[in-house]
């Protein structure tokens, strides 16, 4: 079979992709996007654990770029559950009439820059080729599943779960024994939730971390008209904020005011809506001193919550707070106050395998029915990395990258020798600390205008500048450097993952600072960037 001829090929129907196909047909573009699920959603088609949320107050976690579709929704809750948010994005593909134009059920496998006629050849896993001028990944930032390599997982006799990749239909927990392996916002959510059922809960811990209290609740019409009347008050967030969101903060440093005054305005937080413990003083993530009172507030919240000093103890986090990506939870601590849930540190008792009934750890084997993998994703670069992508002269992304986070890219959206390819929310772009679809209204917008400019002025290529990248990749680490972001092993540099190369790649100067930088660059004929 010949291969199919698109004007751009998209790879996954997540937020991104969902997007990025409405923009490119409204330009006239043929397109196709290629995405593995049998359904529209993206990570929230995967992640369908139990009390999967998301922590974006829900009136922010959609498009803005139509005020008719945006008024057309209401949230239910706060913070929207993982179900309601798969009916959204299936709501916007009804509204926006986009399935015609993807292939479910089909995973890129490969794809190559063609030299001879400037185009992308994509090879999927249906054994069907594709060709494009321009390839647009929408694969996102936290898809591509870690599972430690534990040895023994395919002889445990029990069931095994993981949180990204969960089953369709409810898992049942009643009357079993769980492990739950991490304790990130996924392990966090799931937690509480497994607690309701098991007949004991054990948490493998690695690295205890701070989790505010989310306070959840329904929205009511009231707040569902005000959400809807606000329209351009929260678009406006997406272009003004440095996280896309509007969030409660002082905008001052802690150190400013005095200690009561400090734990009148984190009491408030914590009463409100915990994910503002990292806006509330702005300087948390760069002052060593607003850090340490931010987060020994946490550890003194863990040590009135639970009822076990020891216990407690286990609970208290030591790193740098919102360095990791800040955790919100409901009943997460009060969890530990029930004789069935416990918590088994593995600093000093490492998980040496899976053995036919359970986990088998330095001093001890905790036995099981059920083992919940909330152990997180390759993050940022593992989805990109997954595939068989090849640039000018055959160049790998593997090979650019030096198999791993050696990561170099201009704006976080292109690189160089891999002519028309984009990526949305790519690494050294702001994505993950900000409202996600804020970042990817941005970003397809200007790939959008980008594709706009190569295709009015007939231009066969556009290309990223070695130096263009190289100057950008300075600027992020500069950037990281001044935080205290670096200091941490997270999954932000990719140290969640044994034997992973280190390297901060997001760029942490703010969605607003980075808005400017690309309209400047676009506004300068799209500076840093060659032509053919
Ligand atoms: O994954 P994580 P996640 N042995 O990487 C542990 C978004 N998200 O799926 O901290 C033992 O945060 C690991 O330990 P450590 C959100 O951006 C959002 O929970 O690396 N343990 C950690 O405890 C989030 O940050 C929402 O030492 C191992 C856990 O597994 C991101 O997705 C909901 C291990 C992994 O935590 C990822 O969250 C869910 C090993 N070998 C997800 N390897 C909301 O919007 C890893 N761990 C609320």
């Amino acid at each position: 079979m010949g291969a199919k001829q698109y004007d751009a090929v998209v790879i996954g129907a997540g937020f991104s992709g969902l997007y990025m196909l409405n923009k490119l047909r409204e330009r006239g573009l043929s397109v196709r996007v290629i995405e593995a699920a049998d359904g529209v959603g993206g990570v929230w088609y995967w992640s369908r654990y139990p009390g999967a949320k998301c922590d974006s107050d829900s009136i922010f976690y959609n498009f803005t770029f139509s005020e008719e579709l945006y008024k057309k929704w209401r949230w239910k809750d706060r913070y929207a559950s993982q179900p309601e948010i798969l009916e959204y994005l299936n709501f916007v593909a009804d509204e926006l009439e986009l399935r015609s134009d993807i292939q479910f059920k089909t995973r890129v496998t490969e794809a190559s820059f063609q030299e001879e006629d400037k185009t992308w050849k994509v090879t999927t896993d249906t054994n069907e080729t594709f060709e494009a001028k321009y390839l647009i990944s929408g694969m996102g930032c936290l898809s591509t599943t870690n599972i430690p390599p534990f040895e023994g997982v395919s002889i445990f006799q029990g069931e095994q779960y993981h949180t990204g990749r969960w089953p369709h239909d409810k898992v049942d927990f009643t009357g079993k024994r769980v492990v739950v392996i991490g304790n990130g916002s996924s392990g966090v959510q799931a937690m509480p939730e497994i607690a309701k059922e098991a007949k004991e809960l054990t948490l493998l811990m690695r690295t205890p971390h701070y989790v505010g209290e989310a306070r959840n609740h329904p929205l009511g019409k009231e707040q569902q008209d005000a959400a809807i009347a606000n329209y351009k008050e929260i678009r406006d967030a997406f272009f003004t904020t440095p996280g896309g969101i509007r969030m409660f903060t002082t905008g001052k440093s802690a150190i400013e005011f005095s200690v009561e005054q400090q734990k009148e305005t984190l009491d408030y937080v914590w009463k409100t809506g915990a994910l503002a413990l990292g806006s509330a003083f702005p300087d948390v993530g760069v002052s060593k001193e607003t850090n340490d009172i931010v987060a020994q507030y946490v550890r003194d919240k863990i040590d009135e919550i639970v009822e076990q000093p020891e216990t407690a103890e286990q609970l208290h986090p030591d790193y740098f707070i919102t360095t990791k990506r800040l955790i919100i939870g409901t009943n997460f601590y009060e969890m530990f106050n029930e004789d069935h849930v416990h918590v088994v540190s593995l600093k000093d008792n490492p998980i040496e395998r899976v053995v036919e009934n359970g986990v088998k750890l330095h001093n001890e084997t905790i036995e099981c029915d059920v083992i919940v993998y909330a152990t997180g994703y390759e993050a940022m670069t593992g989805s990109l990395l997954k595939i068989n992508l090849q640039g000018r002269n055959g160049q790998t992304i593997q090979e650019k990258w030096e198999e791993g986070r050696n990561v170099s890219t201009y704006l976080g959206l292109t690189m160089e020798n891999f002519p028309n390819f984009f990526m949305i929310t790519g690494p050294q772009s702001p994505s993950v600390l900000t409202n996600m679809p804020s970042a990817i209204e941005q970003h397809v917008d200007w790939i959008d205008q980008c594709i706009g400019y190569v295709e009015s002025n007939g231009l066969q290529t556009i290309e990223a500048q070695k130096d263009a990248e190289l100057s950008w990749g300075k600027q992020c680490d500069d950037l990281a450097n001044s935080t205290l972001f670096p200091q941490t092993n997270s999954w932000y540099t990719g140290a969640n993952i044994d034997g992973t190369q280190r390297g901060f790649v997001i760029y942490v100067g703010g969605l607003d600072s980075y808005r400017k930088i690309c309209d400047q660059v676009a506004e300068r004929q799209y500076e840093g960037f060659t032509f053919e």
